[in-house]
């Protein structure tokens, strides 16, 4: 059996937002995709898969995919980072994808088979006010999903991250994409206390009208520092969240224990994470509960996989980033991670738009809260290079922050 990959060819196309793609092919036709998609700095990681990596694919075994993938980071001799991890993140997802069409399974099985019938998910619900918000949660409960994010306006803060039906600088709704196409990022603004002192108002309201029952979810999209985190932890204890997503940067891993200490609402970190030593004291120390990591920003399924069997050990849980900046194909490949670990949480999801859909076509279904990739060979989603051309790149910024005194400020 002939197994060689002959073409290895980058795509970036731009269906409602920007996504790079990976496609290899071996030299009996199969074909194996990947993402490569790195919000607002796209071009960076095409370029380093187009320029660097490319030529290196040619004449490589497919089969091999941990020898690749250690080839790709430590031939590199510069280790880590997102524009390299992305890059060997989209080989990995190929190459598994063509594993598993060679083999005629979906990848879960090759990495162990299914542990469940489904991966649950949670869906974003928004308000600029208590009325919208709660309307936007039944929305959310409609369409099935069991577990729903919850941000808010903050009184005082005039562009906030996360609250849908905001207007963005283009006119357009903000939605679930924040990064905007144009030349320059757009500025928002952002005010701690303001923030710490509304969200819990919000969490109380939500609770009284929804129940004790439904799992909420809240994003702090990395804005306090480590005792501004622990304050709003304790003061959403009687909430009872399931998440705390990013309520401090982990850069400084160490950040977490005072936070840890503090506060016992679940902590949920790793978005921007892109390698295993990002986050291995967070699991060890059980500094957290969910890992947020994404296959696409995080190396593949062979590290995302590793991350997990690891964390398993420390009773800590998956929780994958799943926004649209994840293209459908990283999306599928997180979500075989998470139909075969033991220890999956609950997988995000954002429903890609009918042009993404165009370009990608998917194999998952989505029914009553769950996702399942489905029995297609390989990761199950098609990849339409004829579709993506009618989509060219366009440059596109996520928006920055900046305090009242004109400070910049994490986003
Ligand atoms: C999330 C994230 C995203 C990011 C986006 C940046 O929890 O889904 O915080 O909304 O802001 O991925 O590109
Ligand atoms: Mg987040």
């Amino acid at each position: 059996m002939s197994t060689k990959i002959v073409n290895a060819e980058v795509f970036v196309t731009s269906p409602s937002r920007n996504f790079v793609t990976l496609r290899l092919t071996t030299d009996d036709g199969v074909v194996g995709i990947g993402d490569a998609t790195l919000n607002g700095r796209e071009l960076a990681v095409a370029s380093y898969l187009r320029d660097h990596v490319a030529q290196l694919m040619v004449g490589r075994d497919s089969r091999n995919i941990e020898d690749t993938w250690q080839f790709l980071y430590r031939a590199a001799y510069w280790r880590r980072g997102p524009v390299t991890m992305a890059a060997i993140a989209a080989v990995d997802m190929a190459l598994w994808d063509i594993k598993g069409k060679y083999a005629g399974m979906p990848v879960y099985d090759l990495l162990g088979g299914a542990s469940r019938r489904g991966c649950r998910a949670y869906g974003h619900a928004s308000g600029m006010d208590l009325e919208s918000l709660f309307d936007s949660i039944r929305y959310e409960m409609e369409e099935g999903y069991k577990s729903i994010r919850v941000q808010t306006s903050v009184p005082g803060i005039e562009k906030l991250y996360g609250v849908a039906a905001q207007a963005q600088s283009s006119g357009e709704r903000y939605d679930f994409e924040p990064a905007n196409r144009g030349s320059w990022p757009v500025e928002e603004d952002w005010d701690t206390r303001a923030y710490l002192r509304h969200v819990p108002t919000v969490f109380e309201a939500v609770r009284n009208e929804f129940g004790p029952d439904l799992p909420l979810l809240h994003d702090g999209h990395h804005r306090m520092t480590p005792r501004e985190a622990a304050q709003l932890g304790k003061s959403l204890e009687p909430y009872d969240l399931y998440w705390l997503e990013d309520c401090t940067p982990a850069e400084n891993q160490e950040a977490l224990r005072y936070v840890r200490s503090q506060t016992t609402t679940p902590l949920a970190i790793g978005e921007v994470f892109n390698s295993i030593y990002d986050i291995k004291d967070l699991i060890s120390e059980q500094l957290i509960d969910y890992v947020r990591c994404a296959s696409t920003h995080f190396g593949g399924i062979t590290q995302l996989k590793k991350v997990m069997n690891y964390a398993e050990m420390y009773q800590v849980k998956s929780g994958f980033h799943g926004p649209t900046d994840v293209s459908p194909i990283g999306f599928a490949a997180q979500l075989h991670v998470g139909m075969t670990i033991h220890n999956f949480g609950l997988q995000e999801y954002m429903p890609h738009s009918e042009k993404t859909k165009e370009v990608f076509t998917e194999s998952l279904a989505f029914e009553n809260g769950y996702l399942n990739p489905g029995e297609t060979p390989g990761l199950g989603v098609e990849f339409n290079a004829e579709a993506a051309e009618k989509y060219p790149y366009e440059q596109a910024y996520l928006p920055y922050n900046r305090l009242a005194d004109g400070t910049v400020h994490n986003w």
